[in-house]
């Protein structure tokens, strides 16, 4: 088992014999056009029926009712063909109806793509075991459901072909070019498909002009076309820039005639290819992308220009609203300078002026992924605005896929969160689907970054996050602890064993990340400007792309509220701004994200500041240690191959969460000079240095960044 299936292995089921005269006699798919979903659906249904069963089942593709057999279609295909649709629900686009009854199975979608759904939905039931009977309809919370792949064309530069993509090359592009071979596409079509997934926007918001070259479209298409039969519509990021760079105007002003007439001719010649392309991806005017501001027009003039293109052809403009100004940012020159205001500053004033056809799509936190945020007020903001909430599922700051981190119990910190916008209920989960400002569009994007790695993400419990983001986006009121129970069966098996110390080690591990990080709302402790990955707290500050903990020697935090910070934390609506700016009421876990306190500050539980940082390293890092051997017990319960790879993961975690502790708690120890209640920090007479050991085969290295070296902590 090298993971390529993910959790589509369709495993056959303990003895599944004794299920053989329960199971329909064949399949019936209501649509024989081989790049139609329902199609795709009949030919799963087959293959998932056989592998969970042994039984094989003919698929036919006419008499929707016939006896004993899983009719797969279209309410509207199974009408046509004489079914009795009287009992089925009212659906939303997507959604479908299940119906199991005796041998007689119905999975009807109020489109082709909502029929697949079902199709998977079914035999996830089935690859779990569940044989019952039941009928029931499900829609999906939101339209938009897409997933970013950070792709380059060209591999190599700072980040290699898949910006934070811990899981290999690009699987569409190889040296410059779209490849020919599109199989990983179409199987990661069908991953993201049994999902509910249905879009993938295809290649890097740090975007280039080269995609829409000729050769590119149809290199594009090919990508397309092998999505389509999973009801995966392709997506595109726009560099800005591109009249000029590819199309030689002499300018990119989003108002220009010639831009716009070239933008429209560009998005023509994608859509005769590409008919049912879902849109585009806009990131503008951040981090030295190029954007409206040089013309000094507004964000909303850009993002309607791309709208206007696509709305005759059904599509949408994605808008990103990470935008910052990396180059004034300079919190050592301007004290109240924060990063985290620039989303609020730069859309508020926009709101109601985006097409109907923009998504603006946020990102779950006012900084960038980090292991705790407060939701972004950007939500709270935008009430005439369609919204998606952006959640990164490669774990760029969170330990790169190297460290176990199951995020669903972070996202839902966020999605299940109560801004209270003019003092009601609002949820930021019934913001993005559009309930709460009855918005037309909203949804979900997830980065994934997946790569040509058979474990897709780079590791194998690193693919729960991933099932659970389009549980999520489906129904977002899902429990973190089901979606890692389901993804488990479906990938490792049904012993209750291997189900619970799975779901045991995921749930504990956000917290232990967060533990052994940076806690209190400090936030990922990372090196800064390098790969964002190990500890280097000392990067955080005096450069504008990091998170800011303002440490100095006596106190530590980022002041951010109204009174005496940078005001952030009255972007809140009334009742979350009153709650963030009293440190009273600010929640531990956000107390540094809010306040600036001295290290000897008393937190709710009675600790300092300083002995909680001390502490918590202690028991994140602890607790990583755990994973190993719980790991350990599901030896021969499932396959080598992927117990033996996990494994090695495992106890590198094991020790980097040492690394971890030990480099911000020295550094924190060095600079407020306050002990450990416990002489942990700092005595590390037990330890037995690289430098110290007479190495062969080995020569020195420097170590970058330096903190990253053993003596320095
Ligand atoms: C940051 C990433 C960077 C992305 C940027 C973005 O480090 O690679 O380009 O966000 O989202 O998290 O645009």
């Amino acid at each position: 088992e090298n993971g390529l299936d993910g959790w589509l292995r369709y495993a056959p089921l303990p003895s599944a014999d004794s299920y053989h005269d329960g199971i329909p006699s064949k399949i019936v798919a209501l649509n024989d056009t081989k790049i139609s979903p329902v199609y795709t659906a009949g030919q799963e249904l087959q293959q998932g029926i056989s592998g969970i069963f042994g039984k094989e089942l003919d698929v036919q593709y006419d008499d929707c009712t016939s006896f004993s057999s899983i009719v797969v279609g279209t309410v509207e295909e199974y009408s046509n063909g004489g079914g009795e649709t009287d009992d089925i629900p009212e659906l939303e686009a997507d959604g479908f109806y299940l119906s199991v009854d005796g041998d007689s199975v119905k999975i009807l979608g109020q489109n082709e793509r909502g029929a697949l759904y079902g199709a998977f939905e079914y035999l996830s039931l089935l690859a779990q075991g569940n044989t019952s009977e039941f009928s029931y309809a499900s829609n999906p919370s939101a339209p938009i459901r897409w997933i970013n792949q950070w792709d380059n064309l060209v591999s190599g530069g700072t980040h290699g072909s898949v910006e934070r993509g811990y899981g290999g090359p690009s699987i569409f592009y190889k040296d410059g070019y779209i490849k020919e071979d599109q199989t990983r596409a179409a199987q990661y079509a069908r991953l993201l498909a049994s999902i509910g997934v249905n879009a993938v926007v295809v290649n890097n918001v740090n975007a280039n002009a080269s995609f829409l070259t000729e050769a590119n479209m149809d290199g594009l298409k090919r990508i397309a076309d092998v999505f389509r039969p999973y009801g995966v519509q392709l997506g595109l990021s726009l560099f800005f820039a591109s009249p000029k760079d590819l199309g030689g105007l002499d300018t990119f002003d989003p108002l220009d005639e010639s831009v716009v007439e070239w933008w429209h001719d560009v998005t023509d010649k994608l859509y005769r290819r590409i008919p049912d392309m879902a849109g585009y991806l806009v990131k503008a005017n951040s981090e030295g992308q190029p954007g409206p501001f040089t013309y000094n027009r507004t964000l909303a003039d850009a993002a309607n220009l791309f709208a206007k293109t696509v709305k005759p052809y059904g599509g949408v403009c994605m808008f990103r609203a990470f935008v910052y100004d990396h180059t004034t940012l300079n919190q050592t020159l301007d004290w109240k300078a924060d990063r985290a205001n620039a989303a609020v500053e730069f859309f508020k004033e926009l709101d109601g002026q985006f097409m109907d056809n923009v998504v603006v799509q946020i990102k779950y936190g006012p900084i960038d992924f980090q292991v705790r945020e407060p939701v972004s007020p950007l939500f709270a903001n935008l009430l005439e605005t369609n919204t998606a909430i952006e959640l990164q599922i490669t774990q760029e700051y969170l330990g790169q896929q190297a460290h176990v981190v199951y995020l669903p119990p972070l996202w839902k910190t966020i999605l299940d969160f109560d801004l209270r916008v003019e003092g009601q209920p609002s949820l930021t989960r019934e913001i993005v689907s559009g309930a709460r400002f009855k918005r037309p569009l909203g949804g979900y994007a997830g980065v994934a970054n997946v790569g040509t790695n058979t474990t897709w993400l780079g590791s194998h419990l690193a693919m729960s996050n991933l099932y659970a983001y389009g549980r999520l986006a489906w129904d977002p009121t899902h429990s973190s602890e089901r979606l890692v129970q389901d993804w488990t069966r479906l990938t490792f098996g049904l012993d209750s064993s291997v189900v619970d110390t799975i779901t045991q080690l995921s749930l504990e591990s956000w917290p232990a990340y967060e533990n052994y990080t940076g806690n209190l709302g400090i936030q990922t402790l990372t090196d800064i400007l390098f790969g964002h990955y190990g500890p280097n707290p000392a990067s955080q500050d005096g450069n504008p792309w990091g998170q800011w903990t303002r440490a100095d020697n006596d106190s530590i935090g980022m002041d951010r509220t109204v009174w005496n910070g940078t005001g952030f934390a009255g972007q809140y609506p009334a009742e979350v701004a009153a709650m963030y700016e009293d440190i009273e009421t600010t929640p531990d876990d956000l107390l540094l994200w809010f306040h600036h306190v001295p290290y000897t500050q008393r937190l709710k539980s009675g600790k300092t500041v300083i002995q909680h940082f001390y502490d918590a390293h202690y028991a994140g890092s602890a607790t990583a240690q755990t994973f190993v051997s719980l790991w350990e017990s599901l030896k021969g319960k499932i396959d080598d191959q992927r117990y033996e790879e996990q494994l090695f993961r495992l106890k590198y975690q094991a020790g980097h969460s040492l690394v971890w502790r030990d480099a911000v708690n020295g550094f924190y120890h060095s600079l407020s000079g306050i002990a450990d209640e416990k002489g942990r920090v700092g005595n590390y007479s037990w330890r037995i240095e690289a430098e110290n050991m007479t190495l062969e085969g080995y020569e020195p290295y420097s170590v970058h960044p330096p903190s990253m070296a053993s003596e320095t902590r």
